[in-house]
């Protein structure tokens, strides 16, 4: 099977599956593949139209008067460019419209080729939502997601969809597409809040009885006790605000869903995911090998799903779900609970066993004792890299903390001045910063003047000497070290004191775990800006993850 036949026949089964009743074609050949494969299939009525122009206003009337998008096809070049009064038009008055440009692969681009004119962007801003699709970058698992999203966007106004077809535009045989979802379904559907009771017998999912609540950023803090009194388990990312004491709280998911034959029992048959995904990829893999429906609910209707699996996105707010979902899916599984309860005990039992061992400073132990230690009513900023993700991992569920870190775009930069804002914007109220080394040294511009703001803030590094994230990659034990190290590892050796000092800005070593409490209750106490740095070594980091989920593994098993 060609990757562009196959794409082709897997984008217009799935607008079938959202309804598509209409195809409006100007005739060209770079479009073949689309072409054929939406004359392929009885439930589309084929227009061809000559001209773009035209051919753009009579799909925009089709779209006026069914509400549903007509697909709308084009070769390279000005054809493209012909659509556009017709798109602008669906821009603004926010018809349904799914517009599909043929164009040249990029090789093909600035050489002179035919046809070749930038396509990418050609509408502005006009489309609600748009992907410049090279057919070969796009594995055939994330197709029927691409079509479902574009028909679901196009709901609202024009998509556009810029096809790079290559040569031999002419397939022989027929090319299968990947299995769709069962019983005709869409892969994706957006639902507003008000369609819920149909979701239910839609996705035949009102008998589920184990029901899997994802907490993500993006949750109301404040009923965090909505979640964690609930009958279903709730695996709370800190960042959720939802990691509070409860028994429906689940902290440890990331040891626990590593552990695959281990957790037959803890299978779900419906999930929801609140907000933004956590980072764990140990969930997101164990997701990948079941066969669960997964609900997205996120109350600004945003994609939060890299891994396309979310057969309904839900723009409401989580809490709103979680406060009614419960009474219209029926009693859950009375071991439902039970069993996520001793996979959570026996996790955090594991855990806390293994890092009593450990008199010296681990990187999972000081996320976990600074998560625990820090007062009541304080704020804790997290830097990307291993920071949030030990504190995923391994912060136990408490009450008056709120975590804060930048997880749009996972950056460590700015990672010190983030944190100041967040304890400028509390008052005196104590604010802490869990960073890497590599990180803190990213914004060495934010010591500037630090020491002098009014706020009480204590930064903690984590010096294990680089970015210690690597030596959990395939590039760690595939490259020569000095390789490795001179790419990934990236070494420093800063005196993260005299920086401090350079700024005026007390400082001291967390020499052991046991330290920890002591230094940041001083570090408190006196108030203002603060840094404690705790020295680790990236070897032995990647060593005490592997004893950590060893150990949560025998603690499941054992269960
Ligand atoms: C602005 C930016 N540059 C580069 C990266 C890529 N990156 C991700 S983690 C990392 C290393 C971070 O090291 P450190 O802050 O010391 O944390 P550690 O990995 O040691 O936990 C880098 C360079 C990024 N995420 N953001
Ligand atoms: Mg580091």
């Amino acid at each position: 099977m060609s990757p562009q036949a196959g794409l082709c026949a897997t984008l217009v089964d799935e607008w079938v599956r959202h309804g598509t009743t209409h195809a409006v074609v100007a005739p060209g050949s770079r479009s073949t593949p689309l072409a054929l494969a939406l004359a392929a299939r009885r439930e589309v009525a084929l227009h061809v139209v000559l001209d773009e122009r035209s051919a753009a206003f009579v799909a925009l009337g089709i779209g006026r008067a069914t509400g549903r998008p007509a697909v709308l096809l084009c070769t390279s070049g000005t054809a493209a460019v012909g659509f556009h009064a017709a798109v602008v038009e669906a821009g603004l008055s926010g018809v349904p419209l799914l517009v599909c440009t043929a164009d040249r692969p990029p090789e093909l681009h600035r050489v002179g080729a035919p046809q070749a004119i930038e396509q990418a962007g050609l509408f502005g801003v006009s489309p609600v939502w748009a992907a410049d699709v090279d057919p070969l970058a796009w594995p055939a698992p994330s197709w029927r997601s691409l079509a479902s999203r574009a028909a679901v966007e196009a709901q609202q106004g024009p998509v556009h969809l810029n096809l790079r077809f290559r040569e031999p535009l002419l397939e022989e045989g027929g090319a299968e597409p990947p299995t769709g979802r069962p019983g005709g379904r869409p892969w994706h559907r957006r639902l507003a809040a008000a369609d819920e009771a149909g979701l239910m017998d839609d996705l035949d999912i009102a008998g589920c009885r184990r029901v899997l609540v994802v907490a993500g950023d993006g949750c109301d803090p404040a009923a965090a006790g909505v979640a964690a009194g609930g009958a279903w388990p709730v695996l709370a990312d800190p960042l959720s605000g939802w990691r509070v004491p409860g028994p429906a709280t689940v902290a440890a998911f990331d040891a626990i869903t590593r552990h695959v034959p281990a957790v037959g029992d803890l299978e779900p048959e419906l999930v929801l995911h609140l907000g933004r995904p956590p980072a764990s990829k140990a969930l997101g893999q164990w997701f990948d090998r079941g066969d669960a429906v997964h609900v997205l609910v996120d109350e600004g209707g945003r994609w939060l799903d890299p891994a396309r699996r979310a057969d309904v996105y839900l723009p409401a707010r989580p809490e709103a779900v979680l406060r009614a979902w419960p009474g219209r899916l029926g009693p859950p599984d009375p071991g439902w609970l039970t069993a996520w309860q001793r996979a959570e005990a026996a996790a955090q039992g594991a855990i806390t066993k293994v890092l009593a061992d450990h008199p010296e400073v681990t990187e999972p132990g000081l996320a976990r004792d600074l998560a625990a230690q820090l007062p009541e009513g304080a704020a804790l900023f997290v830097s990307s890299s291993m920071p949030i993700r030990d504190v995923e991992w391994f912060a136990e569920p408490r009450l008056g903390l709120r975590l804060h870190a930048n997880r749009g775009a996972n950056g460590i930069d700015g990672v010190t001045s983030t944190a100041l804002g967040v304890a400028l914007a509390r008052g005196g109220q104590p604010t802490a910063a869990l960073l890497g080394d590599l990180a803190f040294l990213h914004d060495g511009g934010g010591l500037a003047g630090l020491g002098a703001r009014p706020c009480s803030l204590v930064l903690v590094v984590v010096d294990n000497h680089g970015g210690g994230i690597f030596s959990f990659l395939p590039q760690a034990t595939t490259l020569a070290p000095e390789r490795f190290e001179e790419l990934f590892g990236t070494p420093q050796a800063v005196d993260l004191h005299a920086l401090a000092a350079a700024h005026g800005i007390p400082s001291a070593d967390i020499g052991t775990a046991g330290q920890l409490a002591g230094r940041l209750g001083e570090a408190v106490a006196a108030g203002g800006v603060r840094l404690l740095v705790a020295r680790t070594d990236r070897a032995a980091n990647v060593q005490v993850h592997q004893e950590l989920a060893g150990a949560v593994g025998e603690a499941l098993a054992g269960r």
